[in-house]
């Protein structure tokens, strides 16, 4: 079944990236197709009730949702990505939904207009970021494995080495740069190869494609 798995995507999308960091990391065989979000196809919007990505099309048919594609893979590539007691790997998915909440304030704060509703948000990302590191047993969240929950702050991760390299924004007072976690996952494989080479760029113009406070804290006018 391996080569008849495709995901269909949008560059951006950090639901899309924590799939294909699990495909990438089992091991599966998979084709991406990109699709347009602002001129989605006909034959995607009779495909996704949502009209969301990531789907996963299968020989079975389509699943939606990436949390529920991330499980499904997992248990079809026999992965080791949730632990096996089942009140960790609850834990685990608690946590997972954590980060989703995390990535709509992430929406939120590219989509404020004003400071006071930025630095709001900001200081909640700020808060729950602190909350998710201080349950951290390195290397990775839960010790030497990369896991299922790894994939999902490695998406989240991403946007905040943006926001410090290109825009004056702290979400980790010390510096993502400097966080070991997001070192050690941001280095990892699987996860380099979820995005496209010109992902950094696309985003930052996506950013300032807000008209959004966030515009005013670029280093440097485009
Ligand atoms: N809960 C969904 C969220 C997916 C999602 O929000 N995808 C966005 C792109 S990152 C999307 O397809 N947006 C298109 C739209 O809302 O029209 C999941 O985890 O898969």
């Amino acid at each position: 079944m391996n080569n008849t798995l495709k995901l269909i995507s949008f560059d951006l999308c950090p639901y899309v990236q924590r799939a294909r960091i699990v495909l990438n990391e089992i091991g599966l065989k998979h084709e991406v197709e990109y699709i347009d979000l602002k001129n989605k196809p006909d034959w995607f919007l009779r495909l996704s009730p949502t009209g969301k990505v990531p789907v996963l099309s299968t020989k079975e048919g389509v699943i939606f949702e990436s949390s529920v594609i991330s499980e499904y893979l997992n248990e079809v590539g026999s992965g080791k990505l949730l632990p096996d007691d089942p009140f960790l790997r609850a834990t685990h998915r608690s946590w997972i939904e954590f980060g989703s909440g995390m990535l709509g304030k992430i929406s939120q704060l590219y989509n404020a207009k004003t400071e006071v509703d930025f630095e709001m948000t900001r200081k909640s990302l700020q808060a729950d970021l602190a909350r998710v590191i201080s349950d951290v047993q390195s290397p990775f969240y839960h010790g030497e494995k990369f896991q299922m929950i790894d994939a999902v702050y490695a998406t989240i991760f991403r946007y905040f080495m943006v926001f410090e390299s290109r825009y004056k924004i702290k979400i980790v007072e010390s510096g993502i740069e400097n966080l070991d976690w997001s070192k050690k996952i941001s280095g990892r494989d699987s996860v380099q190869k979820s995005i496209k080479e010109d992902y950094y760029d696309r985003l930052d113009e996506f950013l300032l494609s807000r008209s959004s406070f966030i515009s005013t804290l670029r280093f440097e006018a485009k």
